[in-house]
């Protein structure tokens, strides 16, 4: 195939998140969130950055759905601040916070863009982690509910897709077993507590958008898992075990959950008592809660059987901080390329990744809600050059429309991220973006990948 052209409505888009470029943090009515707790917090944060500011987009939106019209964005996926609407989690609404949003759903349906709306991007209401310990209680399952049918109740008649959760991984992980995100605990049993709560809000959300929106606003509701490829070092049975093992306890945890309604045999086997269950209720809710397949993907690793004697120790970060619960030794080929956050290129993954979810899955409608590389490239003369980051789309759309080709019923991409920004824990150093910020004047510049996407969104391909 010497031509990558995608069907006539394919979703192409782009996408961001509110703590990662919205700033205006204290101002319009917005209540604190974790990760405004968690970047004031001296030494959480490389260089002590925080989202204060981010690309300001809070007051240059109209500037920025400007560009995304010239970039010919068919779709924009945003997430919407939770403590922008409801400051304290629960109760009172913000009015400022969704006229800031009305407006901006406005301006991009003026602009032929459609808005693609994640309710939960990380960025938890402050009231809820103080107060009620945050995703480690249940109760938040209910807050999450009541949050999002004001979301739907005020934008369902112009948003006709929304994601509940992105990466509730990330936050399970990364939130509470490595702790490197916000809130930043350090736990071998709260991921899976967390996980469990922000499953159930998942299921509770799609079940007040069914039963009260769905019928008059006819959108689709799903979740945003994401996941890496797990390559099998070896046809040896033990490591297609880890391999499939280490991918059910990735992504199983939580697409096993929303598709047939509980965990994978595997975890429930290896975790016993410290994996929560579903009640009969909770397992019937949580079974078909997703209109579509939302899949965010990076990177993949080799897998390989945990053997004491000879794997190198288990590594927190690489192994997702669950290792010793899997018994999986991950590791990359030095040959493969890496992104400057050290995540390694390897595009066939994204493909072998979108056939395992089709089979498991049985055919579900997938969209790619992200995909994408930090690469920190300078502006020169007004332009930003960066042709490691076309190649690396070019490479992964490739394989994207080879899986459509074996059957994959993939219906969208969006690229992370539209703008460079607040790369968490990170901060700024680490840019993603197809437009580059200059973070002291706020200037937005599109980088050459961005001119190149544009071709391939006019063309449907490349
Ligand atoms: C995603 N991992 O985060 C998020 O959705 C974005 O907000 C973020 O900017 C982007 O990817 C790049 O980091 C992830 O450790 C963070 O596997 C960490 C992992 C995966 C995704």
């Amino acid at each position: 195939m010497d031509k990558y052209i995608f069907s006539e409505d394919f979703v192409w888009g782009a996408a961001t998140s509110s703590y990662q470029i919205e700033g205006a943090w204290n101002e319009g009515g917005k209540g604190l969130n974790i990760w405004d707790e968690f970047s004031h917090t001296p030494g959480k944060i490389k260089n002590n950055e925080t989202g204060d500011v981010a690309c300001d987009h809070f007051h240059k939106f109209k500037e920025d759905v400007l560009l995304m019209k010239q970039l010919g964005l068919k779709a924009y996926r945003f997430s919407i601040s939770w403590a922008r609407i409801i400051p304290k989690g629960n109760g009172n609404i913000n009015e400022q916070g969704i006229k800031f949003y009305s407006d901006l759903i406005d301006s991009l349906l003026e602009a032929g863009i459609a808005p693609w709306v994640t309710l939960y991007h990380w960025d938890l209401p402050l009231t809820l982690q103080l107060e009620k310990d945050g995703w480690l209680n249940k109760d938040l399952a209910l807050d999450f509910k009541n949050y999002a049918s004001v979301c739907f109740e005020h934008f369902g008649n112009r948003v006709k897709n929304w994601i509940t959760f992105n990466e509730p991984w990330v936050t399970a992980i990364l939130g509470y077993a490595n702790g490197v995100m916000a809130p930043g605990r350090k736990s071998k049993s709260e991921p899976y507590i967390v996980a469990h709560n922000q499953l159930v809000a998942h299921a509770m959300a799609v079940e007040e958008y069914r039963k009260n929106f769905q019928p008059s606003q006819k959108g689709k509701i799903g979740i945003s898992n994401n996941c890496d490829w797990r390559e099998p070092n070896s046809q040896n049975i033990e490591d297609l075990e880890a391999a499939e093992r280490a991918l059910e306890f990735f992504l199983g945890w939580f697409a096993d959950p929303v598709y047939f309604g509980d965990y994978p045999e595997v975890m429930k086997t290896r975790l016993g008592d410290r994996l929560p269950k579903f009640t009969e209720v909770e397992k019937k809710l949580l079974k078909g809660s997703s209109d579509f397949f939302g899949l965010n993907h990076y990177t993949t690793m080799y897998a390989a059987n945990f053997n004491p004697e000879t794997s190198a120790p288990q590594d927190v970060y690489g192994n997702g901080g669950i290792s010793e619960d899997q018994d999986v030794e991950l590791f990359v080929d030095k040959k493969w390329g890496r992104t400057s956050m050290g995540w390694a290129i390897v595009p066939w993954g994204c493909r072998k990744l979108l056939e395992w979810i089709d089979q498991r899955y049985n055919h579900p409608p997938i969209y790619i809600t992200e995909n994408g590389m930090s690469e920190n490239e300078e502006l020169i003369n007004g332009k930003v050059d960066d042709p490691e980051r076309i190649l690396f789309y070019q490479e992964y759309l490739k394989e994207c429309k080879i899986a459509i080709e074996h059957g994959v019923d993939l219906k969208g991409y969006f690229a992370w991220s539209l703008f460079d920004n607040f790369e968490w824990a990170l901060g700024y150093e680490k840019r993603f973006g197809l437009i580059y910020i200059d973070f002291e004047t706020l200037n937005r510049i599109p980088k050459e990948s961005a001119f190149w996407y544009k071709k391939v969104i006019e063309n449907n391909g490349f």
